[in-house]
C-alpha cells in the first residue's frame, strides 16, 4: 500500500515535520513542504544548530548551510557559509529557481540572497557570543584574542595534526559531537501527486564550534546531505559531516532503494559502508522509498545508540517521534 503524503525529518524537530505537514494535506508540493519544514526549525532555531545564532566560527559569526532538491525534475539548490541571512533553505531554492547554478558560496551567497530580497541581518545572539567567548579563552592564543575586529590573516592557532590530512582543533572538537547535540535538519517528503523532495538546513552544528575556521559539512552537498529522486527514493542525513561526505549517504541509499533494497536496510548499509573506515563515527540517516515505505538508521557510536527522527503520515492527528 502507498502511504502519502508523508514527510519525515532527522531528530524530535515536530514543529517542522508539522509545518511542512500542513502543505502537503492541503496538496501542495513536496518542495513547498520540504521548504516551509526547514524555514521553520530555521525560525524556531531547533536545538541551537540551525538557524542563526548557533555554533560561531572562529570569528564569532553564525553561517549557514542549506540544500534542497526537487526529486522530479533532479534540479537542485545550495547553499553554504551563508553570512547574515536567516532564511537558508530559501535561499537555497532560490538558487535552485532563478540562476543557472547548483551552490553558491559564502559572501556571493549573500549577496545573491539580498538581491533576492532577503533581508539582511546580523545572525548572532548573546548565547553565540558567550559560546565564542568561553572558546576564546579556552584554545586561543592571546594574540588572537585581543582582535576585536577579526582579521582573517590571523588563526586562533597554532594547530597541530590531528589524524591523517586533517588539521585544526578536532581533538578538542570531536568531544561535543554526540547526542545531546542534535542538529540539522533533514527532511524528505512525499506529496498527493506522489513527487519527492529533500533538503536540510545547519549552522554546521557543534562540529563547527569556533576554531573550525568556515568549514562547510556534508549538509549542503547533494548526495551527501540529502538526495531525491521521484523515481527511487529519498534520503537525509545528519551527523560529523567530515566523515560522512566522503561517502555520499544520501546518495548511496537513494541507490540502494533505487535496486529495491528496503528503506530501513538502504539507511543501514549506507552508514555500514561509511563505518568500515570510521568505526566510531557519529551520523544518522532517513530514507524513504517512492511508496512511502520508510526506515531510518544510526552509527551507534557510543553515547548514541537511538537515533530520534519524526514521522507525519495520513490516518494520525500529529507527528510522532520514531526511534
Ligand atoms: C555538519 N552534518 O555540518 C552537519 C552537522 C550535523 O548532527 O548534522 N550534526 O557536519
Amino acid at each position: 500500500p502507498t502511504v502519502r503524503p508523508l514527510v519525515i525529518n532527522t531528530w524530535p524537530f515536530t514543529r517542522a515535520a508539522e509545518a511542512a505537514w500542513n502543505v502537503l494535506e492541503l496538496g501542495g508540493s513536496a518542495l513547498d513542504a520540504v521548504e516551509k519544514g526547514c524555514t521553520q526549525c530555521e525560525i524556531d532555531q531547533c536545538d541551537g544548530s540551525v538557524g542563526y545564532g548557533g555554533s560561531p566560527d572562529e570569528y564569532g559569526e553564525t553561517t549557514l548551510d542549506a540544500m534542497i532538491m526537487n526529486g522530479n525534475t533532479m534540479e537542485a539548490g545550495a547553499v553554504a557559509n551563508l553570512r547574515r541571512i536567516k532564511n537558508a533553505i530559501g535561499v537555497a531554492r532560490a538558487v535552485m529557481e532563478y540562476t543557472k547554478h547548483t551552490f553558491l558560496v559564502g559572501e556571493s551567497a549573500s549577496l545573491f540572497a539580498q538581491s533576492m530580497g532577503f533581508p539582511s541581518e546580523d545572525l548572532t545572539t548573546s548565547k553565540s557570543i558567550s559560546i565564542y567567548s568561553k572558546w576564546l579563552d579556552q584554545n586561543c592564543q592571546p594574540n588572537f584574542r585581543k582582535n576585536v575586529i577579526p582579521d582573517p590573516l590571523q588563526s586562533c592557532g597554532p594547530y597541530k595534526p590531528v589524524r591523517g590530512l586533517q588539521v585544526g582543533k578536532q581533538a578538542v572538537i570531536q568531544k561535543d559531537v554526540n547526542v545531546h547535540h542534535h542538529d540539522t535538519i533533514g527532511m524528505i517528503a512525499i506529496d498527493k501527486a506522489g513527487n519527492l523532495a529533500a533538503g536540510t538546513s545547519t549552522n554546521g552544528a557543534t562540529h563547527k564550534i569556533p576554531g573550525y575556521f568556515r568549514r562547510v559539512g556534508d549538509s549542503p552537498i547533494i548526495g551527501a546531505g540529502a538526495y531525491a529522486d521521484s523515481a527511487a527514493g529519498a534520503a537525509a542525513a545528519t551527523g560529523d559531516g567530515d566523515t560522512m561526505m566522503r561517502f555520499l549517504p544520501s546518495y548511496q541509499a537513494v541507490e540502494y532503494m533505487r535496486i529495491g533494497i528496503d528503506p530501513s536496510a538502504a539507511c543501514q548499509k549506507a552508514i555500514i559502508r561509511i563505518q568500515k573506515y570510521a568505526k566510531d563515527f557519529f551520523g544518522a540517516i532517513i530514507c524513504t522509498n517512492i511508496t512511502g515505505s520508510y526506515g531510518a538508521a544510526c552509527s551507534k557510536a557510543p553515547g548514541f545508540t537511538q537515533f530520534h527522527f519524526t514521522v507525519f503520515k495520513p490516518g494520525i492527528a500529529r507527528p510522532q517521534e520514531e526511534v
